[in-house]
């Protein structure tokens, strides 16, 4: 049986310019442009995105880089001349996925690391967005990881999404996690803040997106999350991809952040124009990572789609706060 088509939230609003960021946009090699952060930063905005270049074939690529873009509205993009970051050596194959977050003034950056031993998930800082001091990398396999933009009880705090595959009977049954640490290095006291089985229409692994937002009513957290439909077969350039991401959002307790307060029952936004569904890479992916609130009571939500382009959508704080509250 096929499988059901999901439709986005009518809370969200794709930016009818989209997409806002794409490889013909980037002034050295690339092919991919996706799953970017972005902060404000001096009078405008700042993204770091990642960059895959040198298609192989299948689904490999010569390399992957970390680019620096910037912009006055948040809206419309300038790419810097050179890429910021890349990580290859004996041991780490590749960096990716970078989360900005900005904590008591200074910049961090999270991202992935894929290395011979396995999936880790690293914190730098930052003081200029081109060169990165690397503070801690996890134990694999661990990544999706994000900063809260606050302290709590003069604590660094991160949601991360650890990979249990031997305990999970073999399946991507992946959950969303709470830690805390004095140094961001450090990390532990981890709480389950999420299950997959949270999400009704996820069959597959829950993931955290973009950095929380704090609110009046708790930490809204835009996460993604994935359903697997084997018939799906082939999609996109790759021989066979399966899976489909969509973006949601839960409300964390304020006062006990890993204490979820209740989630979108529904997908916040999921796959449906030509950029997320057919023209890409690994088609049918939505994938947050990064949620700024702008003018109105809105947010602004950035996320890869397709793995192929940054695009950008928005909707009321209300709004996403009342989607989590009343589960619909
Ligand atoms: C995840 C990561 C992301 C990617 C997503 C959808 O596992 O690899 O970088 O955007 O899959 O393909």
């Amino acid at each position: 049986m096929p499988s059901e088509q999901l439709v986005s939230h009518s809370c969200i609003r794709r930016y009818p310019g989209n997409p806002v960021l794409t490889g013909r946009d980037v002034p050295y090699a690339s092919d991919l442009v996706f799953n970017a952060g972005v902060i404000p930063y001096r009078d405008g905005y700042a993204m770091v995105f990642r960059n895959d270049y040198g298609y192989l074939g299948r689904a490999s690529f010569s390399g992957t880089n970390l680019g620096l873009a910037l912009s006055a509205d948040g809206i419309h993009w300038h790419v810097e001349d050179k890429p910021v970051l890349s990580m290859k050596d004996g041991e780490i194959r590749r960096v990716y996925d970078p989360r900005l977050t900005e904590i008591d003034g200074e910049i961090y950056m999270t991202f992935a690391v894929d290395t011979k031993h396995g999936l880790r998930g690293g914190i730098a800082r930052t003081e200029d967005l081109h060169s990165f001091e690397i503070i801690s990398m996890s134990v694999p396999d661990n990544r999706n990881m994000v900063l809260f933009p606050r302290k709590w009880n003069g604590m660094f705090m991160r949601l991360e999404r650890p990979m249990p595959v031997y305990s999970r009977g073999g399946k991507d049954r992946f959950d969303i996690w709470w830690s805390e640490s004095p140094d961001l290095v450090h990390w532990g006291n981890s709480h389950l803040v999420a299950g997959v089985e949270d999400f009704p229409f996820a069959n597959d692994k829950i993931g955290p997106g973009a950095p929380p937002v704090y609110t009046d009513k708790g930490w809204l957290a835009v996460t993604h999350a994935v359903d697997i439909d084997p018939d799906r077969g082939k999609n996109g350039w790759e021989d066979r991809w399966i899976k489909r991401y969509c973006a949601a959002v839960a409300l964390l307790d304020p006062d006990e952040p890993w204490k979820m307060i209740g989630c979108s029952r529904v997908p916040l936004l999921a796959p449906e124009t030509d950029y997320e569904c057919r023209d890409g890479f690994r088609t049918n992916v939505v994938f947050p990572t990064a949620a700024l609130p702008v003018s109105g009571g809105k947010l602004r939500i950035y996320y890869g789609a397709a793995d192929t382009v940054i695009a950008m959508a928005e909707a009321r704080t209300e709004d996403l706060i009342s989607l989590c509250l009343n589960g619909e």
